[in-house]
């Protein structure tokens, strides 16, 4: 007995060593074999201000450290030339058509499927700090410390997993702390982690940090050679832009006037930094070309401080992946949600499918893998990430995402059949800058845009016109480029399923959501108050509001349209019935030179509508439903008008009170505060959805 126990225990210490030495190989080539993934991305970054792309504004060491130790892309794209798409892009692996997220605005809907769930799911620990600006709560993210909407320069308010923070400093300081904390302290080493380190630098309006706020004081930078283009040679879409140096910076994108929000010590800095240039432009009295190229100084400056900060910041994280060990097995990416303009073209900005925009610096580093100070010029794009990371972690790629793994590219073994080229579609217009809608293809010599909505088209020869100033499309020895061209990118359209439409997640919910009556608005218990035809009425003076309701939060028309009206009967022609929301989101209803009008806010641009003129001194029934799809219809007395409202759209929640009566506190419209509606109401309601006729009926005649 005795000697059998002995076996067995032999026996049993033998394979318990071999499971811990199994477990232990394990572990060690799972350390070994997932590299972590340090993802850098900044916002709004020019490759033309970056040493290693051979800059000739700037330097940017530690950046470049990166390439030089890597592989640099000469040759990286986006799908889309703006800030949120191109983020929910790299998060998704699909066009914004089929994440749901194509302008600025909307809200990403975090419950699809997204990379960092899978890398989850892969066993690694995901973390997301810094710019996020996708409006949602990340998903998919053991932790998150990221910035609300685009976040201040100075002294930000965070959302972290474990609530609130407000920060006092510098945010791409600020964000670096954190990023350094979260490497050091908060993440479990035992597990390989993907993390995404988002600055919000160098996006408008520049705000250089106090370490860097006079870096450049006694350059001069030089000026790119199309800085004064004159857009001949191309569609009106170019000339139609509102992104000039020349004629859109504010005086807070120039620093004529300080940020609002510095401390005194921050403040003390800051005008120090600037009062006396200041003081100087002034008795200078520049105009004209003078002007523009002061003013060119003047924002390039700024902007190249800002990415001073950010190169030394990532120098920062770098040195400590040196420090710790973690940089041999750590694969770091930096790259920009897009590019940017410094001037080129006379603009600022981005949004375009020209080079400076569609192109986005791309930098990877990965020792052992990626043979130092390697150029690559193979067509890559923001659509690569997802599925690079995931072939990295040795997790599957699901099919349908839309892009290819980097990995082999990395490795020096490009694919056969790796893209000859890439398509892009832009969105957002109206909006911001007036950038017309536009979608195109681009290959290894040859770019053709089409401005669809304007029905006019550009073609560039990259390798003539490398700088795209004059279009070649109406030349007859590019007819049969032109036509090839056209077929690819029809071809990539049906490729990528892009038919036009942009995939509605809200459509389910709202079919989910029949329906409801917000408020109805009777006056019952209230003061100044007479019979009517229509019930009780509320008589108006067009200085007070007759009712004002917190905002839910939860009345969203991105999803659902807004029906809004009831009886109203108007002694003057002028004056807001309703309103919500104020001066970057919101809507107005009110009689403007006696007609109806509707006005809908969005990213600070006010689009309207104009319906009938309405009787005075009579009742009539007024609606107006404002629709998801740029779309707004007045009911009047039952009769319904369709409008040309260019973008009835509202993209989220107004976070102000909906007001009856007149317009207060941040207003919507371009009226004063003294801005109400003189007469009568009755019987007004507000529905999130639609009526049907039937309903529309009740409504007007309840019997
Ligand atoms: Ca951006």
């Amino acid at each position: 007995m005795m000697r059998f126990s002995n076996q067995l225990l032999t026996l049993t210490v033998l394979a318990l060593s071999a499971t811990i030495a199994q477990t232990s190989t394990a572990q060690a080539q799972n350390k070994a074999t997932r590299p972590n993934i340090l993802f850098i991305f900044s916002d709004d970054h020019a490759y033309q201000s970056i040493s290693a792309y051979g800059s000739v504004v700037n330097q940017t060491p530690n950046l470049d450290r990166i390439a030089n130790e890597g592989m640099r892309f000469d040759r990286a794209f986006v799908t889309n030339s703006i800030c949120g798409p191109s983020r929910a892009v790299v998060l998704t692996g699909k066009y914004g058509h089929l994440n749901g997220f194509v302008r600025n605005g909307n809200t990403f809907n975090g419950n699809q499927q997204t990379v960092s769930k899978l890398l989850q799911k892969a066993g690694y620990q995901t973390a997301v700090i810094g710019k996020w600006h996708l409006k949602s709560t990340p998903i998919g993210f053991d932790y998150y410390h990221v910035l609300i909407g685009q976040g201040p320069y100075y002294n930000p308010p965070m959302r972290t997993t474990e609530g609130p923070v407000n920060h006092i400093g510098y945010t791409t300081e600020i964000i670096t702390d954190q990023t350094l904390k979260y490497l050091k302290e908060r993440r479990d080493p035992e597990k390989p982690f993907f993390l995404m380190y988002q600055h919000k630098a160098p996006h408008r309006n520049w705000q250089p940090g106090p370490q860097e706020i006079n870096n450049y004081n006694n350059e001069t930078i030089p000026e790119p050679i199309t800085l004064f283009d004159d857009y001949k040679g191309r569609t009106s879409a170019a000339r139609n832009q509102a992104m000039t140096v020349k004629d859109h910076l504010s005086r807070f994108d120039l620093k004529l006037d300080p940020p609002k929000n510095l401390t005194p010590e921050q403040l003390k800095v800051w005008n120090a930094a600037y009062d006396k240039k200041n003081a100087e432009l002034e008795k200078l009295n520049l105009e004209g070309d003078a002007l523009i190229r002061w003013k060119y100084q003047r924002y390039v400056k700024d902007y190249l401080r800002c990415i001073d900060s950010v190169d030394k910041n990532v120098g920062r994280v770098l040195d400590y992946l040196e420090e710790s060990g973690l940089a041999e097995n750590t694969i770091v990416i930096y790259t920009s949600d897009q590019g940017w303009y410094l001037g080129e073209h006379g603009w600022y900005d981005k949004r375009w499918m020209y080079e400076e925009s569609f192109r986005t610096p791309l930098m990877v580093r990965w020792p052992g893998k990626i043979k130092p100070g390697t150029v690559s010029k193979d067509m890559v794009m923001n659509l690569d990430f997802a599925q690079t990371f995931l072939d990295i972690a040795g997790a599957e790629q699901p099919a349908d995402m839309q892009g290819a793994s980097m990995k082999p590219v990395f490795e020096g073994e490009t694919p056969d059949d790796w893209r000859q080229s890439v398509y892009y579609h832009y969105y957002e217009f109206p909006g911001a800058h007036s950038v017309a809608k536009h979608n195109g293809v681009r290959t290894e010599r040859y770019k053709l845009i089409n401005f669809y909505e304007n029905k006019e088209w550009e073609l560039f020869d990259l390798q003539e016109d490398p700088n795209e100033l004059s279009s070649v499309y109406d030349n007859p020895d590019y007819a049969d480029i032109k036509k090839e061209l056209e077929g690819e990118l029809k071809r990539l359209q049906e490729f990528y399923k892009d038919d036009g439409t942009v995939i509605n997640f809200g459509a389910a919910r709202a079919k989910a959501y029949p329906t409801q009556l917000v408020r109805r608005f009777r006056f019952g218990d209230s003061e100044n108050t007479e019979k009517s035809p229509h019930g009780t009425a509320v008589v108006t003076n067009g200085k007070k509001q007759v009712f004002n309701q917190p905002s839910s939060g939860k009345f969203n028309p991105e999803y659902k349209p807004v029906t809004l009206g009831g009886f109203i009967y108007p002694t003057s022609g002028n004056g807001v019935i309703a309103a919500q929301g104020g001066a970057s989101l919101g809507y107005t209803m009110q009689l403007v030179n006696g007609k109806i009008s509707f006005s809908v806010r969005s990213q600070g641009q006010l689009f309207s509508a104009v319906g009938p003129e309405i009787a005075l001194n009579q009742w009539t029934h007024v609606v107006a439903v404002l629709n998801r799809n740029a779309k707004l219809t007045f009911f009047v007395d039952g009769k319904e008008i369709q409008t040309d409202i260019k973008a009835a759209f509202l993209t989220g929640a107004p976070a102000d009170a909906f007001t009856l009566g007149l317009d207060g506190g941040s207003l919507v419209g371009e009226y004063g505060a003294a801005n109400g509606f003189q007469g009568k109401i009755a019987d007004f309601r507000l529905y999130w959805g639609t009526l049907d006729k039937e309903e529309l009926q009740g409504w007007r005649d309840p019997n």
